[in-house]
């Protein structure tokens, strides 16, 4: 099966939970490495700018808001099949219908509170990660 690198956040909800490190278990016990990450304070406009394909959307600008409301811990995911991966251990968007055992379901307040964002295939992982990280900030691993 491929490599493949994704992107994920931890929103602000889980920051201010003070559940990164949880979180960060759940991806390794997963088979997912963390090869590069960052905090960011999100600004409105680059809130807006990642969630651009959402524009249109009754709940964007609650989603732009929500996302700038505090930090976030944003960080690249490596692994077999990570994109589909990553997603699973999520759980659906949806807190109340997301399966017992994901990150949402046990973590995640409500729809808008959702705990964590994942990239939801290859060609927006690809974006997303670029949004982020320059190629030179990323760390594959090398050894083992
Ligand atoms: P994400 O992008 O954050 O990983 O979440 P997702 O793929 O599971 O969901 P998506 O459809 O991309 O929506 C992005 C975020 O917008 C909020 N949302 N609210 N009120 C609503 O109906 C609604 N639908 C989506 C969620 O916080 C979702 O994570
Ligand atoms: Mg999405």
């Amino acid at each position: 099966m491929a490599i493949e690198r994704t992107l994920s956040i931890i929103k602000p909800d889980a920051v201010a939970k003070n559940i990164i490190g949880e979180i960060y278990t759940r991806f390794e016990k997963a088979g997912l490495r963390i090869v590069a990450a960052r905090m960011f304070h999100l600004s409105k406009e680059q809130a807006q700018g990642f969630y651009a394909v959402h524009k249109e959307r009754p709940f964007y600008n609650d989603l732009v808001g929500f996302m700038t409301s505090g930090p976030v811990m944003v960080q690249v995911l490596e692994g077999e099949n990570a994109i589909a991966k990553n997603r699973e251990i999520m759980g659906a968007t949806n807190p109340k219908e997301a399966d017992p055992g994901t990150i949402r379901a046990d973590f995640a307040e409500n729809i808008d509170a959702n705990a964590v964002h994942g990239s939801d295939g290859s060609g927006t992982a690809e974006q997303e990660i670029n949004f982020f990280f320059k190629p030179e900030e990323i760390c594959p691993r090398i050894i083992g």
